[in-house]
């Protein structure tokens, strides 16, 4: 069956769901193809930390009422190393910007609802999307449904389906591909305990490596810990995560930390990545289809919030005042922001993580480059901006 939208969206995660809810506010018809289903999609837990524009982002988009309700506004971080916990007041140093913690697993489900509250078409357990006709002016999409074959026609093709979707993929002779993999990767555990520290996202450098407190909610907790690459997540006891946890934050605060039986535990290796360019004729990849960052910086979602932002725009200004401005300029308007959040990233990976060859002389360097961090207000102040997010 062929039929025919103004936008063809690939994948229903964050990015998808987004960009559909603000063309949809805009008049702007669109399609979205989701390979899984919508509970699988529910099921991932992933991001946490919320960037002011991205909260603003959702209130645009009409679906910001329960973040703004139930997130949790956070005007501090914590850095533990060397047995102390030192504050970095984010508020006070950026001028008053905060960071959000409210799971990806509800901002999907808000997008989600609000996106069938309007009866729009997502397509899900979509099976074989393939990409055709992006470098003329008539793009298409097949996609298999139930056994039949069916084909989207469109104007405009957006992947937003992830690092290991179809979009990049179809475009892999013409990118150019910046990596780093790291030799580690984090075990996360989600609980229902409170938060060991309900109002600072707690970041923990020691010799056995990396650790971090969050939360989901004031009776949710999530925590991570560094660990080995060839770890499995069968290795890991409850008993385990939470005494190796404790081993990597100071006395005080490990003393505070509320236990209890894990609803989710999985590793997640770290890798930063980029893809050049970001458009391809009538296809543009947003979010992680075209970058990955190590989650410390807690960039993913929010630099995939601003890649929508940015392409909802240019497809805003293309159909309502007939310019194409937006979308020559989307590529290079992304990777700008882009690579500085991979710097962030990459820093702050570098800053806190145990690497197989900086035992030692390694450890003491960057308990010495912490030191003049948690002292120096303009060293607070360059990781406080950058953590909440550099302007647009
Ligand atoms: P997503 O990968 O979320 O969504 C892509 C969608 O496309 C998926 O639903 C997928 O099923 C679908 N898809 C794929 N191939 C398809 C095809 N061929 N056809 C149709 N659909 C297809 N970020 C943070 O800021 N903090 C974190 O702590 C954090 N932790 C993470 C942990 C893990 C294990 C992972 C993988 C990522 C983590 N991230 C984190 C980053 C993450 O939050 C992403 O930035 C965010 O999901 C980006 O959203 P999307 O671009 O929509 O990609
Ligand atoms: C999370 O709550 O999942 C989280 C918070 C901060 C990060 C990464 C992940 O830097």
């Amino acid at each position: 069956m062929t039929t025919r939208t103004q936008v063809a969206i690939i994948g229903a995660g964050p990015s998808g769901l987004l960009l559909g809810q603000l063309l949809h506010k805009a008049g702007i018809s669109n399609v979205i193809l989701e390979r899984q289903s919508g509970d699988y999609v529910l099921g991932r837990i992933r991001a946490g930390i919320l960037e002011q524009v991205t909260v603003d982002l959702l209130k645009e988009a009409g679906v910001g009422e329960r973040v703004g309700r139930e997130g949790i506004v956070h005007h501090s971080i914590e850095l533990v190393f060397a047995g102390a916990r030192h504050p970095i007041d984010v508020h006070g140093l950026t001028g008053g910007k905060v960071v959000t913690a409210y799971g990806q697993t509800e901002l999907t489900r808000d997008l989600m609802e609000a996106r069938q509250a309007q009866g729009l078409t997502t397509v899900y357990e979509a099976a074989n999307v393939s990409l055709h006709g992006f470098d003329g002016d008539q793009p298409v999409v097949r996609y298999q449904k139930d056994g039949a074959t069916h084909e989207l026609q469109c104007d405009f093709i957006a992947g937003c389906d992830g690092f290991h979707g179809v979009s990049r993929a179809t475009v892999k002779d013409s990118i150019s591909e910046f990596e780093r993999v790291y030799p580690f990767g984090w075990l996360g555990v989600l609980a229902d305990v409170p938060p060991v520290s309900p109002h600072a996202i707690v970041y923990g450098n020691s010799d056995r490596g990396f650790s971090l407190c969050s939360m989901r909610s004031l009776s949710r907790s999530r925590y991570y810990v560094q660990c080995p690459l060839d770890d499995k997540v069968e290795d890991w006891s409850d008993q385990r995560f939470w005494d190796e946890l404790r081993r990597r934050v100071d006395p005080e605060l490990a003393d505070k930390i509320v236990t209890g039986p894990s609803i989710e535990k999985s590793i997640a290796p770290l890798r930063s990545f980029v893809a050049e360019p970001m458009r391809f004729g009538r296809l543009f990849l947003a979010g992680d289809a075209a970058h990955i960052v190590p989650p410390t910086g807690a960039k993913g979602l929010n630099l995939a919030a601003t890649d929508v932002k940015y392409l909802s725009g240019a497809f805003i200004e293309y159909y309502l005042e007939h310019s194409a401005a937006g979308i020559d300029t989307y590529s290079q308007r992304c990777l700008r922001r882009i690579w500085k959040a991979e710097r962030f990233s990459w820093w702050l990976t570098s800053l806190m993580h145990r690497f197989p060859d900086t035992a030692g002389f390694g450890q003491r360097i960057q308990e010495a480059e912490l030191d003049y961090l948690v002292n120096s207000k303009a060293a607070s102040t360059s990781l406080a901006e950058n953590y909440v997010g550099l302007p647009l």
